[in-house]
């Protein structure tokens, strides 16, 4: 009989249905070496946590994470909180024998992410394994990017051109809800979203940023305190009182990777008109390849050798050659935003069984987290370039 991966949750919004939909498909549409228990869901409110449990398909609730650490039924503790509790709560958990996946950015500060980095390398001596879910790198198209630019492809890259652009903030109104509170979430647009162009940039692009010089900007310095809002909080308000706004609004930097590319970033939620833009672009010597997530089955390609008729040609990324989508459905139907998280599951339940270090590791996690330390540290003094 499979032995069973039973797993703990903590945090139930957005990111908590996003990885409950994962743990609950992935033994569906893959073949994994363990089976998966949806054994318990952590949060503070016994009510909503309660609700949220029967909704999302947990078979209980601890109304206190450190309940749901010392279990001795929980083998792996998922993170879907904000950053401001991921390195106590993956740190407890490490030390306590479980797995962990812990949702992006790995935590609000560089000497967090150490420490967690740390402790992860401490329990891989155990074969206790910890992965940070930096989803994109399992969305088909992106993975297809990262084969070709691994086969030589693209020839030596040149520049990497990298955006993630949403627009659920314009709304002056929107309420201060986590995300903005420097305090909870580490920073704004550049940790929420910038994170993942920067992990996406140095995995498929194969080189670490080395330095950075950049500038952010809050458009919306205060907002409504409190009042019920919908999806991220971008279209509630109210006429309350308001508070400060702690983060970035908006990121933008260049930078220089350890291969000699050059690159330029741009991570904001005042982007009118664009949903999950996350858009990447690589120049190599041989050949250059695009994406964007708003049209995420896709990968765009342009080889030299093509010769003077050719142009940039669409790669449908849903053939069963390509990464994941044989488990799919047949002929090229197509895939969604939720299918990267449940492409993560399945890689991590594999890593797990076969005793191997998922990737993204905490060490890689931590490499992001000092290149947003780096644009930070730019950005308060915009005349300097800043090493990574
Ligand atoms: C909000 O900007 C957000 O939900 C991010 O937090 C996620 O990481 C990203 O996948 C989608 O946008």
């Amino acid at each position: 009989m499979t032995e069973t991966l039973r797993i703990g949750m903590v945090g139930y919004a957005f990111m908590g249905a996003a990885h409950s939909h994962a743990w609950r498909t992935a033994p569906r549409f893959f073949d994994l070496p363990l089976g998966i228990g949806m054994t318990a869901l952590a949060g503070r409110d016994s009510e909503r946590v309660t609700a949220a449990a029967a909704k999302l398909g947990w078979d209980s609730v601890e109304t206190d994470w450190r309940r749901l650490v010392e279990r001795d039924d929980i083998d792996l503790v998922d993170i879907c909180v904000p950053g401001n509790l991921h390195a106590e709560i993956a740190i407890a958990a490490l030390e306590a024998g479980k797995h962990v996946l812990c949702e992006k950015p790995l935590a609000n500060s560089v000497e967090e992410a150490e420490r967690m980095t740390e402790a992860a390398e401490a329990a891989k001596a155990n074969g206790v394994l910890a992965m940070c879910g930096f989803s994109y790198r399992r969305t088909p198209a992106l993975s297809l990017a990262k084969r070709l630019v691994d086969s030589g492809a693209l020839g030596e890259i040149r520049h990497v051109r990298a955006q993630y652009l949403q627009d659920w903030l314009t709304d002056e109104n929107a309420p201060l809800t986590w995300r903005l509170d420097k305090d909870k979430s580490g920073s704004g647009s550049l940790g929420d979203i910038g994170a993942h162009i920067i992990d996406a940039a140095q995995w498929i692009g194969g080189a670490d940023i080395t330095g950075v010089s950049a500038i952010l900007e809050t458009f919306v310095k205060e907002r409504p305190v409190g009042g019920d809002f919908v999806g991220l909080g971008g279209h509630g308000g109210t006429d309350g009182p308001k508070g400060p706004v702690t983060v970035d609004d908006a990121a933008v930097f260049t930078a220089r990777f350890g291969n000699n590319a050059i690159g330029v970033f741009e991570a904001t939620r005042f982007a009118l008109g664009r949903k999950n833009a996350m858009r990447l672009e690589l120049n190599g010597s041989k050949a250059s390849l695009a994406f964007d997530f708003e049209d995420m089955n896709s990968l765009w390609f342009y080889d030299s050798a093509d010769g003077p008729n050719s142009g940039f040609r669409k790669i449908q990324a849903t053939e069963p050659e390509h990464p994941y989508t044989g488990n799919w459905w047949p002929v090229g139907h197509g895939l969604g935003y939720e299918h990267g998280f449940t492409h993560q599951v399945v890689d991590l339940v594999n890593a797990i069984g076969a005793g191997e270090q998922p990737t993204p590791s905490f060490g890689d996690a931590l490499q992001v987290q000092k290149v947003l330390a780096a644009v930070e540290a730019s950005a308060a003094d915009e005349s300097r370039w800043t090493a990574v």
